[in-house]
Formats: C-alpha cells, structure tokens, sequence
C-alpha cells in the first residue's frame, strides 16, 4: 500500500452500509415510491427525496475531455534503479528507496468517451507521479512524435481528426475527408501520420505498448546544470500488436477489450511494468545531432544515435475502486513539473503548459479540483488561493494575502527555480528553419520497419485513403508518400485508384532498427495470453488437462469453448465443463486457437471452422492434432506450411512436445510472415 492509497482511503465511502439517507442525513423510509396524493393520483412538489434523487441523477455527467475521452487508468509505484543526481535534483529519481506512488490513465484520442478501444489511433500515455515535492505529470504518448510543431494548429488538427462537423460522423476514425484534407495540406504531419498507419496504432494491450513523453525536457542537478531528455517507457512484455481487421472486429465483440485487460491483468495479480529509459543529451551536443532540432516534436532522435538508459521501474499494482472519482476526475497537466525537471521551448509544450490547466476548469467544473482525491498532492498545500467553486477545506485565521503580519507565516523558497536559460528575440509569428523539412524522419521509419510491418502500413494507407471522397486529396496524399519512399507511394497509388507517381526523391537508405515492433518481440512471454481450445463431445480429457496444466503453469490461461456452454461428454463417458459457448465469443479475444481430436466432427460446425480460419488470418499460432486437423482442412489452411510456420503447430496425435511448441509460438505473439491472402476469413 502507497502513501497515495493510504490518502485516499480516507475518501472511501463504501456503498451498502448503515441507514439510506438524503444528501442531507436524513434517514429515508421508502426509495422505491414517490409521495403521492392517493395511490393513483399525482405527485406531492412537496417529496424532497425523489427531487433530490433526480436531481443529482441529471446532473451525474460531466464533460468528456475534448480529446483523450475514453480511457482507462491504474494506481502504482515507480522506483529509480540508481541515484541520478548527477542530472537532476527530482527526489522521485535520487532515491532508489522510495516507491513513489503513480496513477496511470491510457486512453485513445479521437473517440468519445462511449467509442470502442480498438480503433486505429493514437493512445494517451498520462502518468501522475505523486512525489515528495509535489505533483509531477508525465502525460505522454505511445508514439514518440506528435502531428504538428506549433500549439496553435492542435484545435484544427483535432478538428479535422474527430467526426465532420454536420453529421458527427465517423467515430473514433481517422479514414474521412477531413482528417486527410487537413494533413495533407499540412506536411509536418506526415511523420506521425506514418505511424498511425503502422500497428503502433493498434496497440494488443496497454500493457504491451511503449510510451514517450515526446517533447525534449530538461534535467537541472544540484549545480544548476542542465541534461536535455526524452522520456520513454518500454513495457516489460514487449511491445505488440493487433492487425487492424481483427481490431475492427474487436470493437464489436468487445468494445471495452484494451481497458478490460488492463483491469483483469491487475485483478489477476499480473501487474504490468514498464521500464524507464532516458535519453540525455548534453546541452553542448544539441547542434552535433545531425538535421534533428530538439525543439522539433515532429522528430524523433534514433535510440542508435543517443541511446536510451534505463533508470526505473513502473509498476500497476492495484485497480481504481471507482471509475468517475478516479479516472474520469484525473486531472493530468504538463504544466506539473518538480524541482530538477523543467520545460523547453518546443512550440507544442509551451501551447500545452496553457491547454491542461484550462480544459480542467471547464471539465471539473472550477479550480478546486485539486483538492479531489485524485488530484490531491501527498505534499501539504499552503498558499492563499481561495474560494472558487467547490472550495472543499476550511482555511481558517485571516491572512489570506502575502505577505502579512498577521498570521499565515508560510516561507517561500527554497522551491522550483525555473533554468535560467537566456532569451532574447523579437516578437514574431514565425518558424524556425530549423523546423523546416518534413520527410526525412518518415523515410527512417518506412525504411526500419519488418516487410510485414511495411505491408500492414500500406493496407492501413489503402484503406483510410480508400474511404476518402475527395480525389484531389488522395492525389495530394499520394505525392507526399513519394517524398518518404517511392515504392510504398506506388503500392497505395494502386490500391486506391490514383495514378502511380513519378519518381523524384531517391530514399535515403537510413533506418533506426529500434523503431521495428520486431525488435521488441524478443521480449515476449506467455504470461497473461489466452488460449482458446475447441473442445466437442469425446474429447480426450487427460490431454486437455496436460495442455491445460502446461499453459496455466507459466500465466496463460485456457478457456474451453464449445458448440453450446454447460458440459461435454470426454472419452470417458464423463461430463467435463466448458468455460462458454463459441458463439458467445469470437477468435479475435483470444491469442491462440487449439482444436484437440474429439469423436464428434466438429469440421461440420461453421462457427469453429471460422474461429480457426479467422485466428490463422490473423497470424496467430494455431494448434491441432487427430481429428481437430478436420477443422484446420475445412478452414483452408495449408497444412504442409507447418514445416515452415512455427505458429501452425499440427500434429497426427497429441504428443507431449505439443503444449511446448505452442507456448513458444504464443511467446512470439504472431507469425506476421504468413502468407494469408486466400484464407477466406
Ligand atoms: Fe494533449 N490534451 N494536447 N497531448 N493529451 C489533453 O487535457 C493538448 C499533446 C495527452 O488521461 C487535454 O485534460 C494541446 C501531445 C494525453 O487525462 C487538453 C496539445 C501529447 C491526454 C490537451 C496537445 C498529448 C491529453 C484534454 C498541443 C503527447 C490525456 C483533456 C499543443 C505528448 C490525459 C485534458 C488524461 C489530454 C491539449 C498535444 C497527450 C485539451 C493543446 C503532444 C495523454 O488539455
């Protein structure tokens, strides 16, 4: 238990318990009828109790945030490794003995707060370190770059990214006109638009993506001396993801599938962790990084080029007890900053030290809101700010005013000392040229990426151009592509009907091979993945408990699926319980698909031929022998592949080699490589 949780269990007031009163105190007598003149007859102004009731019934809404509304977030501890005062003088990173209590909120960016997990979109990656000199908020994200270099352009960004104003459509989607007119026309977008249309978009679980403070900061030690950094975040079970059909599938089956596994993982006592790493950079070598400005938040600068140190450990140990108190109130602002960290001059941030502080006074309805649970620092709070609404202490004496002789003797300083960076410029609305080129950085991705990796970002281009009206926007988008790399502008040309482009800028040949999600797959582990076997009558129980006793030894859990939920009857003659009905869930909620022989035919069933169609489409590993290797024929998957597909695991009959080989191909998320253009799922 954190400092954080002991504070906020002194919020806690636990539904069900003692006499139902009003918000007054007043114990009531009946909730469930309202006063009334005569059984029939209408009712009394006069009942204060259903007044009230539907009163704060009506008003239960507050706000969404206008962007980042659907999330979902998790209470925790970060811990340094080792000191790191040489940069900075933050508490939170000097003392490797202190636990500092976290809470965490993901989110996606452009749905509202009722919109689906899986769309593909950018996730919001917002830490609130509660530390011992106040609040610090790292609200980053899980791409290391943002859309645009300058505040000023974010309302029309999210304009053009959220529904088209006349008919609020499409929802939590970028692929429409105006997300494509606005980015099109607006180059500095087209590094981060590369990414959206990579699997970095579709994350598989927010425990298994990375995430980015994106903006240099910088660390002051306790000389006064300066470090610029970049913040990242690696999660301990690699980074992976989905493909986008199964994504757009999930968001029917399972519309809350991100958040969900978040919550069932801390539940389950696997707790997520994500290492920090930082990059630091000198602030004498600034000008040696070769094209990249700092100040730039459209770059990124290549983990080759300044590598990333690892420095701490964040951990998510224990679920919200209350959605809206806790993750809905969270109040993240960039603005949050300790002493021995402080902001740059990137455009963006300084726009953002604005934006946070603001949207909360609308949000959460005043400026108290951080005297929410949530909000509430562990540090005491002692200024003279007051009133406002929803003032929720007593300030008692009367020196509300600095400085006074009478009373209210709070000293002020030591405290955050702002770096004393010199500045001296005129006034002027203008870009640095610095900020200028646009191309480059999408070429190193395109070029870093696995061929699998390539392929799914020129279907996610084909498809979200592909839902675009506007020829003349496709046409536009196309040339852009042709300055990142020629031949992926001539693959999406000819997926959307635009006429191939004429070469005119040779690629550049540079990659950064950390930017690859294939290089995060060695990471990988089964724990927390979830099997699907399909199980029929005269199934082969001790096989299925070998199988299911190897999975559930290293945290991958089994779930038997069946024609009908209730039992099965095995070889036996024994009835052997299945977890649900197959029709009650779909291949796309699980990470792998078994189907172990079994005397019914369970080749004449749709529904599992489907399943195992649709996972093998989707690249995972799929598993059967004896007569479950019927289901794997009827779904038109290749069989002799296995030879050469480690995630195709089939077999004439259960051997005790099976649950291994499966469980390695789990490991490795997916094989990407497969070839499954005929597979008709
Ligand atoms: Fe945000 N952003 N943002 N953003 N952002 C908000 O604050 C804004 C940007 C990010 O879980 C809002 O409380 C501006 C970059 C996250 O509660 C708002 C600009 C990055 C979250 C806002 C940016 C982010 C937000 C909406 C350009 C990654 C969710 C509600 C200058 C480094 C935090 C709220 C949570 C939320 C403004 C750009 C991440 C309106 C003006 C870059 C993770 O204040």
């Amino acid at each position: 238990m954190t400092s954080k949780d002991r504070q906020i269990a002194t919020s806690r007031r636990p539904f069900g318990e003692g006499a139902l009163t009003t918000d007054q105190g007043i114990p009531v007598d009946d909730t469930a009828n309202s006063l009334r003149a005569g059984a029939r007859g209408p009712t009394l102004l006069e009942d204060f109790h259903l007044r009230e009731k539907l009163m704060r019934f009506d008003h239960e809404r507050i706000p969404e945030r206008v962007v980042h509304a659907r999330g979902a977030g998790a209470h925790g501890y970060f811990q340094v490794y080792e000191p790191l005062d040489e940069y900075t003088t933050a508490d939170f990173l000097t003392d490797p003995d202190t636990r500092t209590p976290v809470f965490v909120r993901f989110s996606t960016v452009q749905g509202s707060r009722g919109s689906t997990d899986t769309p593909r979109d950018v996730r919001g990656f917002a830490v609130k370190f509660y530390t011992r000199q106040g609040n610090f908020d790292l609200v980053g994200n899980n791409m290391p770059v943002f859309f645009i270099q300058d505040g000023i352009k974010f309302p029309d960004l999210v304009h053009a990214l959220k529904p088209e104003p006349h008919n609020e459509i499409p929802q939590a989607a970028s692929a429409h006109d105006a997300f494509w007119d606005f980015v099109t026309l607006q180059p500095e977008t087209m590094h981060h638009v590369i990414w959206l249309m990579s699997d970095r978009a579709l994350p598989r679980s927010y425990r298994m993506m990375q995430g980015f403070g994106v903006h240099t900061f910088r660390l002051v030690n306790g000389h006064g001396h300066g470090t610029f950094v970049k913040f990242h975040w690696k999660p301990t079970l690699g980074t992976h993801s989905l493909v986008f059909d199964e994504a757009q599938l999930i968001s029917g089956r399972d519309p809350d599938y991100n958040r969900r596994d978040l919550w069932e993982a801390i539940e389950a006592g696997e707790y997520p962790s994500w290492e920090l790493g930082l990059q630091l950079i000198p602030q004498e070598r600034v000008f040696e990084l070769d094209d990249i400005d700092i100040l730039d938040p459209t770059k990124l600068i290549p983990e080759e080029v300044v590598p990333v140190t690892p420095v701490g450990r964040l951990t998510l140990d224990r679920n919200p007890d209350n959605f809206f108190a806790e993750t809905e109130q969270a109040a993240f602002c960039v603005g949050n900053i300790v002493p021995g960290i402080d902001f740059t001059d990137d455009p963006l941030l300084q726009a953002r030290l604005f934006s946070y502080l603001d949207t909360q006074l609308t949000r959460l309805g005043g400026p108290n809101f951080t005297q929410l649970p949530i909000n509430r620092p562990l540090t005491p709070v002692r200024n003279q700010q007051q009133d406002g609404l929803h003032q929720d202490v007593v300030p008692t004496g009367r020196a509300n005013y600095h400085p006074s002789s009478r009373g209210g003797t709070m000293q002020v300083g030591p405290g955050f000392v702002t770096y004393p960076e010199p500045v001296d410029g005129p006034k002027e609305r203008k870009r640095s040229e610095t900020f200028a080129e646009h191309y480059w950085q999408a070429t190193l991705f395109w070029n870093s990426m696995a061929p699998w990796e390539q392929e799914h970002i020129i279907a996610a281009y084909r498809f979200e151009l592909g839902k675009v009206g506007e020829m003349t926007i496709r046409v536009r988008a196309v040339e852009h592509l042709n300055r990142i790399d020629h031949d992926l502008a001539v693959s999406v040309a000819r997926g959307i009907g635009v006429e191939e482009p004429v070469k005119s800028i040779d690629n550049h040949g540079r990659s950064s091979p950390a930017l690859s999600q294939e290089q995060h797959d060695g990471a990988g582990s089964p724990r927390t993945r979830r099997v699907a076997v399909l199980v029929a009558d005269g199934a082969d129980a001790r096989v299925i408990a070998l199988l299911r006793d190897a999975c559930t030894e290293v945290g991958t859990s089994v779930d038997l699926l069946a024609a009908t939920d209730g039992t099965v009857t095995t070889s036996d003659g024994v009835p052997m319980e299945v977890t649900r009905a197959m029709s009650t869930t779909s291949s796309v909620l699980y990470d792998a698909v078994v189907v172990p022989s079994a005397a019914a035919d369970l080749s004449a069933d749709g529904v599992a031929v489907h399943f195992a169609a649709e996972a093998y489409k989707h690249g995972k590993p799929v598993g059967a022998f004896g007569r479950g290797l019927d289901v794997l024929q009827r779904a038109q998957i290749p069989l002799t592949t296995a030879t050469t597909d480690p995630a195709l695991i089939v077999e004439e009959e259960f051997t005790p080699d099976f649950p291994h080989t499966l469980l390695t191909a789990v490991s490795a998320h997916r094989n990407f490589d497969r070839d499954v253009t005929g597979i008709p799922a």
